[in-house]
C-alpha cells in the first residue's frame, strides 16, 4: 500500500525553497498538507496576508499535493492522530527554538504506531529572506493594517491589546513573545491611550494634547511596527471636528477609534466621581457615532462607543440602555468601563448584554480589576482585553529610580544592571529597516 505523508505549511508566499520541500516529500509517498488556520499562524507568526480559504485554494494546486486539510493548533497531535501518516516531514529548523516542545510530541505520537519523522535542511538562502521581508512591509500598509483587526475578531475569539505611547513602546508591543504550550504568545494590537500619549509629554489626561500630536505619535509608532492599532479618541470632541478624526485615522491605516460618552472637560475614568464629569446625552452621542459612521470610507475601520455610566455611578440599566442605543446608531464595538477592583459588575454587564447581542465585541480595560485572566474574560464572552498603561506605569518609576541612583552615587555605574544594554537596544531597533 503507498504510503502517506503529512507536512504542515502556514506561508501565504510560496517561493522555491518551499517548492523544494513538497518535491522531496511526494516523493515518499501520498502527500496531506496540513494548513493552519488564521487563528494558529496570527498566534505565532506574522498574520497571514491571505486568509485560510485562499491558501489552501493556493496548495490543493501545487503539483504533487494529493489533499489538503486544516490544521487548528500548533500542535499536531489531533491531525497525526487522525491521519496516522507513515512519515511527517518538517525543515530541520524546528530541532532547537520554541517549536521543539511541538516536534517533541510528533516524535512521541509517531512513536505509537511505527510513523516517522524526516526532516530536510532547512533552506537560509538570503533571497528567501528577502522574500519575507517584503511581506513584513506589505502588512504595515495602512490598508492592510486597518483591516486587521476585524480579521482577527472574525478569527479569534480574544484579542489582546497592549499600550504603546511611542516607537520603542510600540516596538516592545510588536516584537514581545513569551513561549507558551508548544507555542508563542503575543500581543494582537496596540492601544495609543490618551492616559499615556498625554504623561509621555508631561501633561494631565484632559484632551490637552492636540489632535495633531496624537497623531504624530501614531505616526511614530506606525514606521516601526506592522500590528493594528486601536486609538483612544477620549470623547471624539464635537461630532464636527470628530468626522475628520475617524478620516483620518482611516487613511493613517489605524483599525479603531474608541471614544467615550462624556461633554465638557473630559477627566481620566479612574479618577470616577472624585472630579466632576459629565456623562453625555444618549442621544447626542449617538448622533456623534452615526456622524463618524457616515464619515469613514472603508468598511473594515470601526467606530467603538465606550460606556462611562459604571465609573459615572448612573447604574447598570443605564449602561445596558446606552450599549443598546449605541449598537443601534452604528457602533462596532462596545467598551465597558469599570474602576473597581471587583469584577462583578463588568460580568453582570456582559452577561446582560450578550443575553440580548450575542455579535457585538466587547472589550474590557482591566487595570483595577486586574486579577481577572484572560481565558475568564473570554469564557464570559469578552472579545478585546486592553491592557492600558502598563508599559507607562513600569517604564517611569524605573527611570526616576536610575536619576536618584546616579544623584546619589555622582555616578553611573551602580545603575549598570538596571539598564537594558547598549547591545539589546541594537537587536531591538535594526538598522537595516
Ligand atoms: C486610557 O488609557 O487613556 C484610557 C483608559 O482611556 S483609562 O485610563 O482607564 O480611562
Ligand atoms: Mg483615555
Amino acid at each position: 500500500m503507498e504510503k502517506t505523508v503529512y507536512m504542515v505549511m502556514s506561508t501565504d508566499v510560496i517561493h522555491g525553497g518551499h517548492i523544494s520541500i513538497i518535491k522531496k516529500a511526494e516523493k515518499l509517498g501520498r502527500l496531506i498538507i496540513g494548513v493552519l488556520s488564521d487563528e494558529a499562524i496570527a498566534g505565532y507568526k506574522r498574520f497571514p496576508l491571505i486568509p485560510f480559504e485562499e491558501r489552501k485554494i493556493l496548495y490543493e494546486n501545487i503539483e504533487g499535493v494529493s489533499e489538503v486539510v486544516e490544521q487548528t493548533t500548533l500542535s499536531y497531535k489531533e491531525n497525526i492522530l487522525k491521519l496516522k501518516p507513515d512519515y511527517v516531514v518538517h525543515g530541520d529548523n524546528w530541532i532547537n527554538g520554541y517549536q521543539e516542545p511541538i516536534r517533541q510530541e510528533v516524535i512521541e505520537i509517531l512513536k505509537t504506531y511505527g510513523g516517522e519523522l524526516i526532516e530536510f535542511p532547512y533552506s537560509n538562502d538570503p533571497k528567501y529572506k528577502a522574500i519575507d521581508d517584503r511581506t513584513r512591509i506589505e502588512l504595515s500598509l495602512p490598508d492592510f493594517r486597518r483591516s486587521r483587526l476585524k480579521r482577527s475578531l472574525g478569527c479569534k475569539s480574544l484579542i489582546t491589546v497592549m499600550e504603546a505611547h511611542s516607537g520603542i513602546t510600540g516596538l516592545i508591543v510588536e516584537k514581545t513573545m513569551v513561549e507558551e504550550k508548544g507555542g508563542v504568545k503575543q500581543f494582537d494590537a496596540m492601544w495609543v491611550s490618551s492616559l499615556c500619549d498625554s504623561t509621555a509629554k508631561g501633561k494631565p489626561d484632559i484632551e490637552l494634547v492636540d489632535m495633531t500630536s496624537r497623531f504624530r505619535t501614531i505616526d511614530d509608532i506606525m514606521e516601526v511596527t506592522t500590528k493594528p492599532i486601536i486609538f483612544d479618541g477620549d470623547t471624539g470632541g464635537l461630532k464636527e471636528h470628530f468626522v475628520y478624526t475617524v478620516r483620518t485615522l482611516e487613511r493613517m491605516g489605524v483599525s479603531m477609534v474608541i471614544i467615550e460618552d462624556k461633554i465638557g472637560l473630559k477627566k481620566n475614568s479612574l479618577f470616577g466621581t472624585e472630579v466632576q464629569q459629565t456623562q453625555d446625552s444618549i442621544k447626542n452621542f449617538c448622533e456623534k457615532i452615526k456622524a463618524g459612521k457616515n464619515a469613514q470610507k472603508s468598511d473594515d475601520f470601526m467606530i467603538c462607543a465606550r460606556i462611562e455610566s459604571l465609573i459615572l455611578e448612573a447604574g447598570m440599566e443605564d449602561a445596558l440602555k446606552r450599549a443598546a442605543a449605541y449598537v443601534k446608531a452604528g457602533a462596532d464595538a462596545i467598551m465597558i468601563h469599570s474602576r473597581k477592583t471587583d469584577p462583578d459588575e463588568i460580568f453582570e454587564f456582559v452577561e446582560k448584554f450578550r443575553s440580548k447581542d450575542s455579535n457585538t465585541p466587547i472589550v474590557v480595560v482591566p487595570t483595577s480589576f486586574n486579577q481577572v485572566t484572560e481565558e475568564e474574560f473570554k469564557k464570559r464572552g469578552v472579545n478585546i482585553v486592553i491592557y492600558a498603561n502598563q508599559l507607562t506605569r513600569a517604564g517611569f518609576p524605573a527611570m526616576q529610580n536610575v536619576a536618584k541612583t546616579i544623584l546619589k552615587n555622582h555616578r553611573a555605574k551602580e545603575v549598570d544592571d538596571n539598564c537594558i544594554s547598549i547591545k539589546e537596544i541594537i537587536t531591538l531597533i535594526p538598522e537595516d529597516y
